[in-house]
């Protein structure tokens, strides 16, 4: 019998809401879940270095497919001896696709049941991804965790197109577990699609759970659609999801919406929110978004946020900060990159330990209020 690459252990469920607190073990290490990953598409969490993501207390990040195999290209990531090795990176590593971002990146798409056509959004040449090209570059890359090829139709597609999408992506899905050539040392998540509509989440979760995933992914959504209608979206789809295998909401990253995703059962987010934001001046703080650059902050000696103890916190303040800012200096964006991923890092934290006191709803409603958010 081979061993699975990816275990869950459920720990407990919270009492009030679909929360659950659980623990992820991969051949990197284990975390606890609910989580946030951080986001190092080009194989790189964006100015931030190993050793600080591991000071923060990163257990697991994200990157992508579509872009390492265009640039530096998979073969040569192999060559170095997979992805942790290439990037000094030795905790838990997650890849997705490259679906998603041909949907959002590239040009001139053409899609078949074979996969997809389409223009590099680097040099303009033709390629074409499929189920089992894009699993032969996961494979090489050699994540703990890959993402099946899938499509992402935008949320308020017709009814007839999402379900021509909803099946074709099944059977990419089907394709890539039997691509799949690592199955002791790399989980393979299937993607549930299906926009808004309940009979097509049923339709992608009923297709995907018939096969034997790793865990099971929720995509189609921070698309475009309000937060109501996400959270909707994931009242009804989580519960058709296994409970004995991790769940992850793909790209989100707001601080209400990962609560409100804990909530609703989700364990794994990520998100390039809070290192986007950050390189344009804007801060996480548990009293809502800061803009640092702000003329106001030009003589304000405090913290980013007198609540945080992070290293940017405990040693620089919003005066200093801005003015890196304004004199164009790199250190400013580290700074804030590093608070914002440390400021979701220890919200999931918090989060956690609400879900072990069964005290869920009430550090929604405390956190809602501070950070200046309604709760419905
Ligand atoms: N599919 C894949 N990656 C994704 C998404 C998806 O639907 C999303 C949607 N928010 C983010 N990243 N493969």
């Amino acid at each position: 019998m081979s061993e699975a690459a990816i275990k869950y252990r459920l720990i407990k469920k919270e009492k009030h809401t679909g929360a659950r607190l659980g623990e992820v073990t991969t051949p990197h290490g284990t975390f606890q879940t609910p989580i946030f990953m951080p986001v190092g598409t080009q194989a790189t969490v964006k100015s931030l270095a190993p050793e600080e993501l591991k000071e923060m207390n990163a257990q697991i990040i994200l990157s992508n497919t579509y872009h390492l195999w265009e640039r530096p290209g998979d073969d040569l990531v192999a060559e170095a001896g997979g992805l942790h090795k290439f990037m000094n990176w030795d905790r838990s590593i997650l890849t997705d696709s490259g679906g998603f971002q041909v949907f959002s990146l590239a040009k001139l798409r053409d899609i078949s049941e074979e996969g997809v056509r389409f223009r590099s959004n680097l040099n303009g040449s033709k390629l074409f991804l499929s189920p089992e090209k894009a699993i032969h570059i996961e494979n090489n890359l050699g994540a703990d965790i890959m993402m099946s090829f899938d499509e992402c139709p935008p949320f308020f597609e017709s009814y007839d197109y999402i379900k021509k999408s909803v099946e074709r992506t099944s059977r990419w899905a089907e394709r890539g577990l039997k691509a799949h050539r690592n199955p002791n040392t790399q989980g393979l998540f299937g993607i549930v699609q299906g926009g808004g509509h309940k009979e097509l989440r049923q339709q992608s979760a009923r297709d995907l759970t018939s096969l034997d995933f790793a865990g099971y992914s929720i995509g189609g959504l921070s698309v475009g659609e309000s937060k109501a209608e996400m959270n909707h979206v994931l009242d009804f789809t989580t519960p058709l999801l296994p409970e004995n295998k991790p769940r992850y909401l793909m790209g989100v990253g707001s601080p209400d919406a990962l609560i409100d995703g804990a909530i609703r059962g989700i364990d794994m987010f990520d998100c390039v929110l809070p290192t986007r934001i950050a390189r344009n001046g804007t801060c996480m703080t548990s009293h809502g978004r800061l803009v640092v650059k702000n003329a106001k902050y030009a003589r304000d000696f405090r913290p980013l946020d007198e609540n945080c103890q992070c290293y940017t916190c405990r040693n620089y303040t919003r005066a200093y900060i801005r003015h890196l800012f304004k004199a164009d200096e790199t250190f400013g964006l580290r700074l804030t990159s590093y608070h914002n991923l440390y400021f979701l890092l220890d919200l999931m934290k918090q989060v956690r330990q609400a879900i072990m006191d069964d005290e869920l709803l009430d550090f929604k409603e405390a956190f809602f209020e501070q950070y200046g958010l309604n709760v419905e």
